[in-house]
């Protein structure tokens, strides 16, 4: 398995080991290198990952996730003021998996994190998967891994779009804060989103609109029938107001409470989903790299065969994961 697409090492003037140094020691610069290698599938990767693999798995790791327009990125920007009045250091990914192209959408939410531009104790920045082989399944979680090892206290991981790979982004954080708000959706579409599954942490956001407690109250009941095990972790219906700042810090208290309650078996379940997902999603890339290559003719070869019926497809599968 090669960890990149042969495409020349040009990119590293600074060495690996020294970016990897720098990164462990707070250098945002060297943080946001190692972030583009891992966009670019550079084939430095692999020594990078190797070098931060150590240093993993001190990060509270907390996907936002919620319909367009629920105020993601307000309220990311709302949880990383309360996180820096905490003294905590925060990195914040802003995720689009429907995007080939980061900018655009994001172009807004970085100007309103803007607040948090000089503040070297917050690290912000956008993903888009440009369709590259391994995409965002691939990218995802070695972005994390590098501000993880980059010793930020708090990661969060924002979605933007919708759709199904969102919420398994969002599903497979430590922690999964489901946003909703008023007039963006009744419960029941709430249902369809397979969003009572995923979060441990629900919060009502524009609760200074006079219905926010009407919804709390809608997800209450809705949540109260899903089983859940005695003794675990039944997830809080919050309100806030991003805008305002109301009811922020009971939110980052209860993202806390919640990665404290699950600390041990749970967590580390969760991680292992997530390792789970990354090994695959690199594998995967190698195989097809492997395959799909213009030096490759094994696939084209295989793939003749059976379009001519000299072989069946499952008979050729096996040949190419054999060869
Ligand atoms: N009244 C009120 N409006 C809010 C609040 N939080 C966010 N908004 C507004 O809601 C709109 C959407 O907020 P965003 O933070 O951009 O929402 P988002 O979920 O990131 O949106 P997308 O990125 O498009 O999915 C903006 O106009 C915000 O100003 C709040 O607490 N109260
Ligand atoms: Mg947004």
């Amino acid at each position: 398995v090669t960890s990149g697409d042969g495409r020349p090492r040009s990119r590293a003037a600074v060495p690996v080991s020294e970016l990897v140094e720098q990164a462990r020691a707070g250098r945002t610069r060297a943080v946001a290198r190692l972030i583009s290698l891992v966009e670019d599938e550079a084939p430095e990767l692999r020594e990078v990952m190797a070098a931060l693999a150590p240093h993993t798995g001190r990060a509270h790791v907390i996907g936002i996730t919620g319909a367009p327009g629920v105020g993601k990125s307000t309220s990311t920007n709302a949880l990383v003021r309360e996180l820096r009045a905490q003294d905590k250091r925060v990195a914040v990914l802003a995720i689009d998996p429907s995007s080939p192209f980061s900018g655009g959408a994001l172009l807004g939410d970085r100007v309103r994190m803007g607040d948090h531009a000089t503040d070297p104790g917050v690290f912000i920045r956008s993903m888009a998967s440009r369709g590259h082989l391994g995409g965002l399944a691939w990218a995802a979680p070695q972005a994390l891994r590098v501000l993880d090892a980059a010793g930020f206290d708090v990661v969060l991981v924002e979605t933007v779009g919708v759709g199904q790979s969102e919420v398994e982004i969002a599903g497979t954080a430590d922690t999964t804060l489901v946003l909703l708000a008023p007039g963006m959706g009744d419960g029941i579409q709430a249902a369809k989103a397979g969003i009572l599954e995923v979060g441990d942490v629900y919060v009502v956001n524009k609760a200074d609109r006079p219905e926010a407690a009407s919804v709390r109250r809608d997800l209450r009941s809705m949540l109260a029938l899903t089983e859940r095990a005695s003794g675990a972790w039944r997830p809080p219906v919050l309100l806030m107001s991003a805008q305002t700042g109301e009811g922020v810090e009971r939110v980052v208290e209860a993202l806390a409470d919640h990665v404290e309650h699950t600390r041990g078996e749970q967590l580390a379940a969760r991680r292992r989903a997530r390792a789970r997902a990354e090994v695959e999603a690199i594998a995967l890339a190698a195989m097809r790299r492997r395959w799909g290559g213009v030096a490759s003719g094994e696939l084209d070869t295989v793939a003749d065969e059976v379009a001519t019926g000299r072989t069946d497809p499952y008979a050729a599968a096996d040949r190419l994961l054999e060869s």
